[in-house]
C-alpha cells in the first residue's frame, strides 16, 4: 500500500507517461485511445530506480484515489482520460450542457477575451460540465478566474466538443463570442 506523498508522487510520473512524453520512455500508446498494456507500463514504472518495487495493485490503488479520475483501466489496459499533449487522440464527438466552464487564472484573462480558449501546451481545451473540476484547474496557477462557455454558440461556430466522461469535455479551440465571464466568481 502506498503511503500519501508516493501515490502523488506516481500519479506525476503515470501523467507524465500516459500524457506527454511516452516516447522518451519507449512506452506504445494506442494512437486512438492512448491506452497501453498495464504490465507494459508497470514495467516502464519499475525499471525505475525510484520505483522498482511497486506493482499492479499499486497502479491500481493511484487509479482509483484520483478524485479527478485521470486514468481509466479496462480490462488489461490503462489510459489517461485526459490532459495529452504527445499526441491528438480520437474521441466521439457530443452535445455537451448548453453551459461549460473552464477555470484560468486572472493573468491569463485578458489573452483568453481577445483571441479565444486555446488548448496550449495540450491537444484540446478542457471544459467541465461542474464547476469544482474547473475550480481546481484555474487555482493552479494563480488567482481563479472562473469561465462560462457557450456551447450552442460555439456549436454554431463550427466548434466540436468532445466528452472525456467524470464532466470533463474537451473542445477545439473556442473564439471570444463563446466565452464569457462567469458573474458570480
Ligand atoms: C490558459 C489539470 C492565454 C488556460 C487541470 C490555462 C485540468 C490561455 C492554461 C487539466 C489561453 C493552460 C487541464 C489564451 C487558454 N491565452 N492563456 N488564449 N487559452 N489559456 O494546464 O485547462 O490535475 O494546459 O486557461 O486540473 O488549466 O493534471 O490546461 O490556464 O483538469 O489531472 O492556458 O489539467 O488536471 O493550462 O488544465 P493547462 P487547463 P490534472
Amino acid at each position: 500500500m502506498l503511503n500519501q506523498a508516493a501515490e502523488a508522487s506516481l500519479s506525476k510520473f503515470m501523467t507524465k507517461l500516459l500524457r506527454h512524453t511516452p516516447a522518451e520512455y519507449g512506452l506504445p500508446l494506442d494512437p486512438e485511445d492512448g491506452s497501453c498494456l498495464l504490465k507494459d507500463l508497470l514495467s516502464i514504472v519499475t525499471a525505475d530506480p525510484k520505483w522498482t518495487g511497486i506493482t499492479q495493485a499499486d497502479i491500481r490503488q493511484v487509479v482509483g484515489n484520483s478524485g479527478k479520475q485521470r486514468f481509466a483501466i479496462q480490462e488489461e489496459r490503462i489510459r489517461a482520460r485526459y490532459g495529452h499533449s504527445h499526441a491528438k487522440l480520437t474521441y466521439e464527438p457530443g452535445t455537451p450542457p448548453p453551459v461549460l466552464y473552464h477555470g484560468t487564472h486572472q493573468a491569463a484573462l485578458p489573452a483568453i477575451l481577445k483571441e479565444g480558449l486555446q488548448p496550449t501546451g495540450r491537444q484540446y481545451v478542457h471544459l467541465s460540465a461542474g464547476l469544482h473540476f474547473a475550480g481546481l484547474a484555474g487555482s493552479r496557477r494563480g488567482k481563479l478566474v472562473l469561465l462560462t462557455v457557450d456551447t450552442v454558440k460555439a456549436a454554431q461556430m463550427g466548434v466540436t466538443c468532445y466528452y472525456a466522461g467524470n464532466e470533463v469535455w474537451l473542445a477545439e479551440p473556442l473564439p471570444p463570442a463563446c466565452i464569457a465571464l462567469r458573474e458570480e466568481q
